[in-house]
């Protein structure tokens, strides 16, 4: 299907044909006929009845370009190069069937090959369907909703919409990843909201012109769980909700949610319960000579399922030649599956001139209050340099620091800072 930008020219062209016909025509029954009053008026009404042919004809036209019309094409391309401190040209084989794990992390690579169909169909409804086809190579949905808006106010600020779609959840979930300043989200984000989006419904009121509020039940794992990625493991299904005020200048927002999780075992679950707890706030400036700028921040907090206590608590286990069991460790207390966690992020972006934008960043993530060495931080650099209207080339450096456990109880930094090199267009 293609969703071209309507435009009043094909009726034109069609409209310059069907009258260029009709003047052609006139000599020919001029010639034709000796009565040259009499073909006048035949010619006349032959215009006539031309131009109603036409008039009808433009009709159909218009039904079909106004149906166009509602259909909107968008997305973008992000095309990278990276390179990576950690690489190396090891490749481990391992496993039945064998499995390669490479080493190497200096690549080309695209990161996001998007796709984005809107339909308006009525004032009062939409639909949307989003497909991704970068990073893994393979197409997959990324959101599919449906939006009924409100016929009681103009500005229609009650919309139910159910489907797949980003949790409404802090700032950077809903943000675009064609509009962010630097190429992926903090760690805290990525890690608790892995792939930023849900199936559930959701409702979103705009009370007045600086308070807007959302809610949503959702099932709960997100679209990248491990184990439940298509299903829900519970019928109870996640709450988030989140209140924004927009002063224009100085955005501030808080978020909750609450869930439950499911650790599938051989035997009885464990079920953790899942609460986060989020604020963010926007500052938008203008500095003299260099132009706008924001400085941003958004803290999470709360208790989840943490993965490292999954690899080191939970085992799985050969119980006959063709049956495997997922058991907790002997001794392992099912209640540390789960543990309290914090991260967030502060981000100054600051325009420079018309074509130029830097950016820094220091993201943080602690999985486990209560442990040490568990712990992320990463200092992040861009520069984004805007060569037109669509296309925006970007490079970065990030400075990642954990600790992972190096000799006689001592703990090392890795070699594992990150360059990224990136175009990226927007249709
Ligand atoms: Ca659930
Ligand atoms: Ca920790
Ligand atoms: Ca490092």
């Amino acid at each position: 299907m293609t969703a071209r930008p309507a435009s009043p020219w094909p009726w034109r062209a069609a409209a310059s044909c069907v009258l260029a016909t009709a003047l052609h025509a006139a000599p020919v029954h001029a010639q034709a006929d000796a009565d040259t009053t009499a073909t006048a008026s035949i010619s006349r009404e032959e215009v006539h009845a031309l131009l109603e042919g036409l008039t009808e004809q433009l009709l159909g036209l218009q039904a079909e370009t106004d149906k166009l019309r509602k259909i909107k094409l968008s997305g973008y391309v992000q095309a990278r190069f990276e390179v990576s401190e950690a690489s190396s040209d090891s490749v481990r084989v391992s496993g039945s069937p064998a499995a390669l794990t490479v080493a190497n992390q200096s690549r080309f690579f695209i990161r996001r090959g998007r796709i984005k169909l809107t339909y308006d169909s009525s004032p009062r409804s939409q639909g949307v369907v989003y497909f991704d086809g970068g990073q893994d190579r393979t197409v997959r949905l990324l959101e599919a909703y449906v939006t009924l808006k409100d016929w009681w106010t103009p500005m229609q600020d009650h919309q139910l919409t159910i489907g797949q779609f980003n949790v409404p959840f802090g700032f950077e979930i809903e943000r675009s990843s064609a509009t962010r300043e630097l190429p992926e989200r903090s760690r805290a984000e990525n890690v608790l909201f892995s792939g930023e989006r849900d199936r559930g419904i959701k409702l979103e009121d705009q009370w007045t012109p600086k308070l807007r509020t959302v809610v949503a039940l959702l099932n709960g794992g997100g679209v990248n769980d491990p184990d439940f990625a298509n299903t829900d493991p519970t019928r109870g299904k996640d709450f988030v909700g989140r209140a924004r005020w927009s002063e224009g200048w100085l955005d501030v927002a808080g978020s909750y949610a609450f869930g439950r999780d499911v650790v599938p075992l051989s035997g009885p679950d464990v079920w953790p319960t899942r609460e986060r707890i989020g604020v963010d706030a926007q500052w938008f400036f203008t500095l003299p000579r260099l132009g706008g700028g924001s400085l941003s921040a958004e803290g999470y907090l709360g208790h989840d399922t943490n993965a490292d206590s999954l690899r080191t608590l939970v085992q799985t286990v050969n119980v006959s030649a063709t049956q495997q069991a997922r058991l907790l460790r002997p001794g392992a207390d099912a209640s540390h599956l789960a543990t309290d966690f914090q991260g967030g992020y502060v981000m100054w972006v600051q325009g420079v001139g018309e074509w130029a934008q830097a950016v820094v960043r220091h993201d943080r993530y602690d999985p486990n209050v209560d442990m040490d060495h568990d712990q992320y931080a990463r200092w992040s650099l861009g520069l984004n340099l805007f060569y037109d209207g669509n296309t925006r080339l970007s490079v970065s450096y990030d400075d990642i620091r954990t600790e992972v456990a190096a000799t006689a109880g001592r703990f090392a930094d890795p070699h594992d800072n990150l360059w990224t090199f990136q175009v990226q267009h927007r249709f």
